[in-house]
């Protein structure tokens, strides 16, 4: 079978790029090559592309995956986003990447292109962890892996605070202004918190690069959101039918997709909203019902499934105990929620439970249970901080910290980046007070859930149950 290219015949049932792909030069370095992006920001430059031309082709680069690099070069980075539903699927060929290139394999053309005034924002979806971020801080881990190397040796960076901060030096010394910090993952504020971390490496080595970068910089906060499950071979199978050419980027995804973004951009921005995007002063009040309503949902329907042995989110959501468990931990989070302007959180709330439950998206409990200790603050942690700062129980939010801790308890196999002390704390045995070595694990609760005995007794209570 022929691979997806630029010259491949499509099907007429098949979305196209709707402009001149082969005039297209990039404007945006996206770092975090991963699925999400390539069904989310890079759909919606595909749209903004259509409606408004411009100079905002995507090089996407890929800090640490070369297959994905060379698989979109061997595709002229085209790609296939199946969106499926109940009532079927429909099939988008993207053309807004233009370029893909590794961190392993092309750091110095990656830091030259970030340094090139074509390029006015750099977008990321890296992942919760990959940013180094300490919460308790609220600045740089100094124990982070990438932030240790990119602080010794910043020329050659190899996380993403790393290649921010040594492309905007490029920019600083060339006289440049900088360009745009667009974090694209579920953190809250994300733009503030990649904005201190970027401020502070960059005061590090040069505080008149701070300096500057506080000065003149923008790193607007976005919420995202779309389910976007990892790729099977289901997926590539089912694109291969669509398009009539083997696609191994192909990616299954919901039809629904969201992004609310602060409207603050140094040189321009793509018209994003030809693609549904919301444009707004602020985002925390979006981010937070995001967060808390999709995300800590999903987090608590991914470890009752891992507990249970079901398999995809979908399966959770089926069970009327659990759909019913996703409806009561709603409504508490609707407590801690200001109003949303231009949502009925009552609406989002139904629509939500359409999305966990459709069957056309093998959303893995697997995939969404990892990370637990980078996910479940801004999830469930902080909102139960609020609730006990109110007067509340925040009984809810016991619970799934409960359901987490039996999952690390039950299942050996975790994937997270403090697993080695996660799984330390689930072996010890303190039959009257079984949570406390989660409690005790430095900096993972905030102190007030650390500090509140009637809580912790919440948690107890419920994992005795579990
Ligand atoms: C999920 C998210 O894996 C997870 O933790 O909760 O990836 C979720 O699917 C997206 O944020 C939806 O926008």
């Amino acid at each position: 079978m022929q691979r997806l290219t630029a010259s491949t015949p499509l099907p007429a049932h098949v979305i196209k790029p709707a402009y001149d792909r082969a005039s297209l030069k990039p404007g945006i370095v996206h770092i975090g090559l991963g699925a999400f992006h390539r069904a989310h920001q890079a759909v919606y430059t595909d749209a903004a592309l259509a409606e408004e031309f411009g100079n905002w082709g995507i090089v996407g680069v890929s800090l640490r995956s070369v297959d994905i690099v060379h698989d979109l070069r061997a595709q002229d980075g085209l790609y296939t986003v199946i969106a499926r539903s109940a009532a079927g699927d429909s099939a988008r060929v993207v053309g807004s990447v233009v370029q893909g290139l590794s961190g392993t394999e092309d750091q110095e053309e990656i830091l030259s292109l970030m340094a090139d005034p074509a390029i006015r924002i750099v977008t990321m979806t890296v992942t919760e962890k990959a940013y180094g971020y300490d919460p308790v801080s609220g600045g740089l881990d100094r124990n982070h892996q990438a932030v240790v190397a990119d602080l010794a040796n910043p020329t050659a960076p190899v996380g993403v605070i790393g290649y921010i901060v040594e492309g905007l030096a490029r920019r600083h010394a060339a006289g440049l202004p900088p360009f745009t910090v667009l974090c694209c993952d579920n953190l809250p504020t994300n733009g503030r918190i990649v904005r201190r971390l970027t401020i502070e490496m960059a005061g590090s080595r040069d505080p008149a690069l701070a300096t500057w970068i506080a000065g003149e910089g923008a790193f607007p906060c976005s919420m995202v959101d779309r389910i976007v499950p990892a790729a099977t071979e289901e997926t590539r199978a089912r694109a291969e039918k669509l398009l009539g050419a083997e696609d191994k980027l192909a990616l299954d995804t919901e039809p629904f997709l969201q992004w609310v973004i602060e409207d603050r951009f140094v040189s321009g921005r793509p018209k994003w909203e030809a693609g549904g995007a919301l444009f707004v002063g602020d985002v925390e009040p979006y981010e937070k019902m995001k967060l808390r309503l999709l995300n800590g949902s999903h987090s608590m329907m991914a470890y009752l499934g891992q507990l249970h042995g079901l398999t995809y989110i979908r399966d959770v959501i089926a069970v009327p105990e659990y759909r019913e468990r996703v409806r009561r931990h709603m409504a508490a989070v609707l407590e801690t929620l200001d109003p949303v302007p231009g949502i009925d959180l009552s609406a989002y709330q139904d629509e939500l439970i359409e999305r966990f439950s459709n069957p056309g998206i093998a959303h893995l409990t697997r995939q969404v249970a990892m990370d637990g200790s980078q996910k479940l603050p801004q999830r469930i942690m902080v909102p139960a901080v609020e609730e006990l700062a109110k007067g509340k129980d925040a009984s809810a939010f016991a619970y799934v910290s409960a359901v987490w801790m039996a999952y690390l308890m039950k299942i050996s196999d975790i994937n997270d980046p403090r697993a080695a002390e996660l799984k330390a704390a689930a072996a010890k045995s303190m039959p009257n007070d079984p949570s406390a070595p989660f409690f005790a694990i430095p900096g993972l609760f905030p102190q007030a859930l650390v500090e509140n005995r009637a809580w912790r007794a919440l948690v107890n209570a419920e994992l005795e149950k579990l």
